[in-house]
């Protein structure tokens, strides 16, 4: 690696630009290997800057063609430049103007960061920083500027051109087949918000006229003749919009919102102002071709899209540290949509599930980072589940401990403040302890150490005097950079439950009137009073803080919440946690105790008797065993994936055995009706169908088999034809075979329905599966440049199939070595991503770990990394801290 690559970025070294750039006008002229750009700055010095600085712009493999200062061309004396940076020594200390000319070749820009091409279309994509691979600049969120857009191409390649903000005129470039649009947007924003396309496309559109009255042209930008297919997308754009005016009180403020899909994109999308650019993957559907989870994952994106509107765009990050402080703050406002939109108990659900399976698992990996880290060698890498998801908890948290009430007069006064800004964390919790006078200086701990917190609760009851006590402890295991850690505010809402469903009113002063407890300390405890009968304690209701908690309770008492818990969450919770003892005591070769399968598959079967139909999402949840991946994060060290493996596949048969009855009842009762519709109420019918399917197939393999050919080839929709194929997986023999085979066939066309089919395949947790991966490396709708298939075939394989990801052998990470070190040179940031899946491997069995770390030490020898994969494998293969 070269030196300058070692370089770290400090949170304490901030400090605010020397230069500020007021206005931006560029002239992009569109060319499919040399595209032209103009770019005329309005520069001033920052009176918070250095008074003596140089003029230093950003720039990434840029091509200088010519640079004049208020009219006069450079002296080559006057300025150095490279395809890195362009500064000026001696820069005026008024006001002036730049004019920068750059070449660059969007064809060849592999990377997908900055101005390239995808699908024949010209795209951008700035964040963090990929606008220097445009134009020199000061490429940094701090600098806000104001932006007009002309871009010219040629009329056939592109005859749409979008830009950010509002369009001001088109036209024809005289004597030539080209022609332009100008696009002016009047809100200042930072380079890493600007967007441009040129191609062509097809659009649906309809009006939205804003609470305040404005008249919104909305619009959704596809492939042509895929304009069927982006009507969802452009429904839950209306939704969000509505949903955020009634919640949040904010509004709209362009004439025109569009959104563009594009194939060849690194991650979900990007809320470029005006002009959100998407993956494919999360504009596309039709019930032939997307699931039920896709419609959802479409829903919650362009709404967290749209959302950054007022939370990352308006109000902007001063740094790149501050990250969270958008994009928390945006999943915390999507999942809230989301859960308005279906089902909140459910959606929280299925939050969490993610939250444990990505978050926890990045936390106690060695890439595990505090919400908001202190130091970077690569931002693009800090996209992480913890500042996102973990960030998304910390907004949460603080609603749950200053009410619904303060949370949104909270927010109402942190846009009015920092709305125009670019602004840090402190800032937002500045506008909650404004409005409720409280101090958020310990709450504030969340965002800087790193860990997930362990809780431990233990309960006693005195039944003379009616009292139930809490006991709590908590810790949190060291990180990097972090040996010893502090207490958290965590907060703990709780309930008692009684063992026959009556209901208790117990009385404690240490609890909010919501019912919410405040755990700041290593250790406290708190007594109930009035507590009638011997309860059972129901704690982190609704998980009210992203913590691990270890439970003084016995399966019975488990049980009695699953049955009798007015919170579904920890109804959810009890089953899982039973559950998961089993999976864990069967993975060690440890004794079951006695009638332990007994009583939780009782309880399940009552369970689906009594309210299955009743609410079948939550059904089909709590009939969901945790999945590997989640044993392996709870066993934490010394971790055999086959032994885990066999375990649930056990578990599965005994639940699938025991309840096949009811599973088969369900499964009849519960068949589709009538044209299909993506809303909760039909997706969570499917989702429970399909799990009773799932479960008869492991409890007895050929009437599973014939049940799941047989749905596979009647389906009526792609949410039960994929579940059929994803049920076929699990069971080899010629009928799995014949469906890959026809599954392939019919939709041949189709890349995003084959991505599903690469999944499919690379999942399979079988010996065979990984040269089935090395063969499919050469199918024709493989390629090893589009994010999409290589996230589909390669990340599948190495994320979600452990057993074979994790072979005894190695083989599974030399694989994945060799797929990184292929990507890397192509496109850094996607290759990055592959290798995170490396981040479970300290916690395996010696002989997987040291093969891990072989492979691990192969890439770290490549001469050539990219600063990306050379951050990521570095971080990954630092000795852990201990106490
Ligand atoms: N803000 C973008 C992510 C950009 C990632 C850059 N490597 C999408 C989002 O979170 O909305
Ligand atoms: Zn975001």
């Amino acid at each position: 690696m070269r030196p300058d690559e070692a370089h770290i970025i400090q949170l304490k070294d901030y400090r605010p630009s020397d230069f500020l750039i007021d206005r931006v006008e560029l002239d992009v002229r569109l060319d499919p290997r040399a595209t032209r750009v103009t770019s005329r700055l309005t520069i001033r010095p920052n009176p918070e800057g250095r008074s003596d600085a140089p003029l230093v712009l950003d720039g990434d493999d840029l091509n200088l063609r010519a640079v004049s200062l208020d009219g006069r061309a450079l002296d080559s004396s006057e300025y150095a430049a490279g395809p890195q940076l362009l500064s000026i020594s001696q820069p005026p200390r008024q006001p002036f103007t730049l004019v920068i000319e750059t070449e660059l070749d969007p064809t060849a820009n592999t990377k997908l960061m900055g101005l390239y091409r995808s699908g024949g279309n010209y795209c951008t994509q700035c964040e963090a920083d990929g606008f220097r691979r445009i134009t020199y600049f000061l490429d940094r969120p701090d600098v806000l500027s104001v932006y007009t857009t002309r871009i010219e191409a040629d009329r056939d390649e592109a005859p749409v051109l979008l830009g950010n903000g509002n369009p001001l005129e088109s036209g024809a470039v005289e004597g030539t087949n080209r022609h332009f649009a100008v696009w002016h947007d009047p809100h200042p924003k930072p380079s890493y918000l600007f967007a441009l396309v040129g191609g062509r496309l097809g659009h649906v559109g309809q009006s939205f006229t804003t609470m305040g009255g404005r008249n919104v042209a909305l619009k959704v930008y596809v492939e042509p003749g895929k304009e069927d297919r982006a009507s969802y997308a452009l429904d839950a754009l209306e939704r969000s919009m509505r949903w955020d005016e009634r919640v949040f009180g904010r509004e709209y403020d362009l004439d025109v919102f569009n959104i563009v899909a594009v194939s060849d994109f690194n991650m979900g999308a990007m809320e470029n102002k005006g002009l959100n650019i998407f993956n494919d993957k999360y504009v596309l559907a039709s019930p032939e071709t997307a699931t039920d989870a896709d419609y959802a994952n479409i829903e919650a994106i362009i709404a967290h899209e749209y959302f950054h509107n007022w939370t990352g765009n308006r109000v902007t990050c001063r740094d790149w540290f501050q990250l969270c402080l958008k994009e928390g703050l945006t999943v915390f406002r999507d999942q809230e949509f989301s859960s308005d939109e279906r089902s909140r108990p459910v959606h929280r659900i299925a939050e969490v599930k993610t939250l444990r399976a990505r978050q926890f698992a990045e936390d106690a990996s060695p890439l595990a980072h505090p919400v908001r880290p202190q130091q970077y060698r690569e931002i693009n890498n800090f996209y992480t589940a913890t500042v996102y998801e973990k960030g998304a908890e910390i907004v949460r948290m603080l609603k749950t401990v200053i009410g619904e009430e303060a949370f949104r007069r909270g927010m109402d006064l942190y846009f009015e403040r920092c709305d125009g800004t670019a602004a840090t964390v402190e800032d937002f919790l500045d506008a909650f302890a404004t409005v409720t006078g409280r101090d958020l200086g310990h709450f504030a701990r969340w965002y800087a150490q790193a860990g997930t917190p362990r809780v431990a609760v233990r309960g006693s009851y005195d039944p003379h005097a009616q009292t139930y006590r809490l006991d709590f402890t908590q810790a949190t295991a060291p990180t990097p950079g972090q040996a010893t850690k502090e207490p958290m505010a965590i907060p703990v809402a709780i309930g008692l439950v009684a063992r026959d469903g009556s209901t208790l009113t117990p009385r404690s002063d240490r609890t909010s009137s919501r019912g919410v407890f405040l755990l700041d300390k290593a250790e406290d405890s708190l007594t109930f009073s009035d507590v009638t009968s011997h309860p059972v304690p129901s704690v982190f209701r609704d998980f009210s803080a992203p913590v691990k908690t270890s439970l003084d309770l016995s399966n019975e008492d488990l049980l009695v919440l699953l049955r009798h818990d007015t919170d579904a969450f920890n109804r959810w919770q009890a089953a899982q946690t039973v559950a998961m003892r089993l999976l864990i005591s069967l993975a060690k070769g440890m004794p079951v105790p006695n009638g332990a399968f007994e009583g939780l598959t009782a309880a399940l079967c009552a369970f689906l008797e009594r309210e299955a139909q009743r609410d079948p999402a939550f059904a089909a949840l709590v009939l969901t065993l945790p999945g590997e991946a989640d044993a392996a994060q709870e066993m934490g060290t010394e971790v055999d994936p086959d032994a885990i493996h066999g375990a649930r596949q056990q578990l599965r048969h005994v639940i699938g055995a025991a309840c096949s009855r009811h599973l088969r009842e369900l499964y009849g009762s519960l068949a589709d009706e009538g044209p299909y519709s993506p809303d909760a109420a039909s997706a969570g019918r499917r989702a429970l169908r399909n799990v009773c399917l799932d479960l008869l197939a492991a409890a007895d393999a050929q009437t599973g088999e014939q049940l799941a050919d047989t749905q596979f080839k009647t389906a009526g929709n792609m949410t039960d034809r994929l579940a059929a194929l994803g049920v076929l997986m699990t069971l080899p023999g010629y009928a799995r075979e014949a469906a890959i085979a026809a599954f392939e066939s019919r939709y041949a066309d189709e890349p995003l329905v084959l991505d599903k089919w690469f999944t499919l395949q690379a999942t399979i947790q079988e010996e065979e599966t990984l040269a089935r991966v090395r063969r499919l490396l050469d199918h024709p709708a493989f390629s090893i440049s589009n994010p999409n298939r290589v996230r589909s075939l390669i990340g599948s394989f190495a994320m979600l199939n452990p057993t074979q990801f994790n072979r005894r052998d190695g083989q599974g990470y030399e694989f994945l070595a060799d797929m990184v070190l292929r990507a890397d040179p192509l496109n850094p940031q996607l290759a990055a991503r592959l290798l995170t899946a490396f981040g479970s491997w300290r916690i395996m069995e010696k002989e997987r770990r040291e093969r891990a770390k072989g492979a691990l030490l192969r890439i770290a020898e490549n001469a050539s990394l990219s600063r990306d994969v050379a951050d990521i494998v570095q971080r990954s293969l630092e000795e852990p801290v201990s106490r």
